[in-house]
């Protein structure tokens, strides 16, 4: 069933889009200070929880009048029965013609969800479960390498979607993982990648996990073709060898056979899994393998229990809706063009990489899901770095910078690596930094500290620059599914808002076939005909010449 493009005027002529730019105008008066003079209660109420995530989301530039509105906004365009068609497998990616289900991934075993009259559940714990005995064989080392050594490393194969969530949620849960395994992550066509992370492994001790949704992608291949050689090497070239050393997750069990892997050893999933969706499916191969079965469903259980939380809380406690209204009052009314993603965490170093993919991939759209060139912004650009390293280095222009930028800080009440008192160091920088970006410093109290007069506006900080907080106990199996699902459906919301397909990826398809000509030409034995713009064939024609002989 195909979910019509939305029907009505468009976006900026609703009454509610417009009642939002009189609130803006409205509040442009009156900063954060006001705001929290105003109100001595606002810490708390601005303040929702659900799965284990708070969010404190009240030094967001917003007041309750603007919050209703955004809500009435979300009602005109039919957000409610947007989430109810995702949970149902319509095929809300329209431009592809399939559902985006990956809630279907974390659905209970006595779920029913169908796709197409098709229920899926049961195929996903069918594929769980051989996820689980394969990973519970590799941890015993009762999975053999070809000449009966147990596995020592785990590489896994993929890029973007095949990637991003692997490295992120390995690197994430690593207090979980097995200290005894090593696990590395292949994804650049460029031949270091492969060569830095196998350097220090002996083939005869490592399985490779090809993970390409497709298994088409020139990257993966090209990797996944070195990796082969490399272990077929250590065997005098006996292929036999790639039974053992080489397992696949993909939908394309027919390239599979034919890269030379038994499709027994596939670990499948389904059109209907977006690849930047997809951490929690079999994609996920080498999380479990890394922190064991138990605490992979733990991880779903996180996914699943804010999936529920999305599902069914009313909109004013529904931490999804609340980002992402949140993000489109940042982008479209208040002209914010980027969000720091901020972990004061280091296990989630990888986590702002991720959501690049996550948010830039989904909500980097233009026209509207009828095919309309939009007339307002859409995604924001996301980026980051954990705290508190990005404090000595970009958050200057964050804070006295000429350009808003909202910020997600990240912050956890336990450590997982507690060190003397650096946990208390750590969160402290997290909410001083929120503090001072939302109140700032003026010419007053900076005068009023003794400063000479010459350098006070340097010292001014204007504050009044929005950011949430995410607080959680621990970081955890469970948390990381939450929070990687907050985003998800947040994303999500945004999407509706902005009538566009958060599902498809049309820039990423082009990319993977641009490069085809050129890679061609660049190996073409005869000085190839060149077509291209005049700069492109110059530079063509100087690497032709400059290359040295391999
Ligand atoms: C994700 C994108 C993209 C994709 C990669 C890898 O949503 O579609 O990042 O995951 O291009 O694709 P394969 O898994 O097919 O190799």
């Amino acid at each position: 069933m195909t979910v019509s493009p939305t029907i009505g005027p468009g976006l900026t002529s609703r009454p509610q889009w417009r009642a939002l730019r009189m609130h803006a105008e409205r509040l442009a008066g009156r900063p954060l200070r006001e705001l929290f003079a105003a109100d001595p209660l606002r810490g708390e109420r601005f303040a929702a929880e659900a799965a284990g995530l708070y969010l404190d989301y009240a030094k967001q530039r917003v007041d309750a009048d603007v919050l209703r509105a955004l809500r009435d906004l979300a009602d005109a365009v039919g957000l409610r029965e947007r989430i109810a068609a995702m949970f149902r497998g319509e095929h809300i990616n329209a431009t592809e013609s399939r559902p985006a289900l990956h809630v279907a991934l974390r659905a209970p075993q006595d779920d029913v969800i169908e796709v197409d009259g098709v229920d899926v559940v049961a195929d996903v714990h069918g594929v769980l479960a051989r996820m689980s005995a394969f990973a519970e064989r590799v941890r015993d080392g009762d999975w053999k390498g070809h000449d009966g050594r147990p596995i020592r490393a785990v590489v896994n194969i993929g890029i973007g979607g095949s990637d991003l969530g692997p490295v992120m949620a390995y690197e994430a849960l690593r207090h979980y993982s097995r200290r005894d395994l090593a696990f590395r992550f292949v994804s650049n066509v460029d031949g270091t990648d492969f060569v830095e992370a196998t350097r220090d492994l002996d083939p005869r001790e490592t399985l490779f996990i090809v993970c390409s949704k497709t298994f088409t992608t020139l990257e993966t291949l090209a990797n996944a073709h070195a990796a082969r050689a490399w272990t077929l090497a250590a065997y005098g070239g006996d292929a036999s060898a790639v039974a053992n050393h080489f397992v696949a997750v993909s939908t394309n069990a027919k390239e599979v056979a034919r890269f030379g892997i038994d499709t027994a050893n596939m670990f499948g999933f389904w059109d209907w899994v977006g690849g930047r969706y997809s951490m929690d499916s079999a994609v996920g191969l080498s999380t479990m393998l890394a922190i064991g079965p138990a605490n992979f469903r733990d991880l779903l259980s996180g996914f699943r229990a804010m999936d529920e939380h999305f599902r069914s809380a009313p909109f004013e406690q529904n931490l999804p809706v609340l980002m992402g209204l949140l993000g489109v009052w940042n982008t479209n009314f208040l002209g914010l063009d980027s969000v720091a993603v901020l972990p004061y965490e280091q296990y989630l170093k990888r986590f702002p990489a991720y959501l690049q993919q996550l948010t830039m991939e989904s909500n980097g759209k233009s026209v509207t899901r009828g095919g309309m060139r939009v007339d307002y912004a859409t995604g924001p650009v996301y980026w980051g770095e954990p705290g508190t390293n990005g404090q000595h280095s970009f958050y200057q222009l964050i804070h006295q910078g000429t350009r808003g930028i909202a910020c997600d800080f990240i912050g956890f009440c336990d450590a997982l690596a507690p060190l003397g008192d650096q946990h208390d160091l750590l969160i402290a920088n997290l909410f001083a930094q929120g503090e001072a970006l939302a109140f700032g410093r003026t010419a007053d109290e900076v005068r009023a500290e003794g400063t000479p007069e010459a350098l006070v506006p340097h010292r001014v900080f204007e504050g009044n620059r929005p950011s949430s907080t995410i607080l959680a106990q621990r970081l955890t199996p469970g948390t990381l599914g939450a929070l990687v699902a907050l985003y998800e459906h947040a994303v999500f919301v945004q999407g509706v808002i902005w009538d566009i397909d958060s599902f498809d990826q049309w820039g990423v398809e082009l990319g993977k076939i641009l490069a085809k000509t050129t890679a061609a030409q660049l190996a073409s034995e005869d000085e190839p005909v060149l077509a291209h713009d005049s700069s492109t064939n110059a530079l063509i024609r100087r690497y032709r010449s400059h290359r040295s002989p391999s």
